[in-house]
């Protein structure tokens, strides 16, 4: 078993029991959740947040799942005249040097469309995130019962 395969597996462990994050060249992921969607709901939001320890910014370019049939990185905006929310697709989201960003309901949310099978409270999905150096994250998301938003 390589380095890497052991601290894959570390972070999918403690992923899992929701204790600590995981952390791979000094880019960490944790809180890794999915909120638990209406039976016939054609997409879902998923949530998490991402430290960047290094010292070069980090570009998320892109996630994709086997339980999703595609994923999309989607920002909610407010208008402030109108106080309507609106999603905007993002084509990437960099994450600063030394910084941390939260993809959380209201904000960044990865846009999970079209789930092959109905996720309940409590299960699990793999996403693997890509980063524009071409570097791949693997992370168990957990699904919870949170109200239905992005
Ligand atoms: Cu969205």
């Amino acid at each position: 078993m390589s380095i890497f395969s052991v601290c894959r597996l570390l972070c999918i462990l403690f992923l899992a029991w929701g204790i600590v994050g995981c952390s791979e060249g000094e880019l960490a992921l944790r809180d890794a959740w999915i909120s638990e969607a209406p039976p016939n709901a054609v997409a879902q939001a998923g949530y998490f947040a991402i430290d960047n320890g290094t010292d070069q910014p980090r570009m998320l370019v892109g996630a994709a799942s086997t339980v999703f049939e595609s994923i999309e990185i989607h920002r909610t905006l407010y208008d402030k005249g109108t106080g309507m929310a609106r999603m905007v697709h993002e084509g990437q989201v960099e994450i600063a040097p030394r910084a941390a960003l939260r993809f959380e309901p209201g904000g960044y949310h990865l846009m999970l469309i079209k789930p092959k099978k109905v996720l309940r409270e409590g299960d699990r999905a793999p996403i693997t995130l890509a980063f524009a150096d071409g570097s791949r994250f693997e992370i168990e998301f957990v699904v919870r019962r949170e109200g239905f938003r992005f």
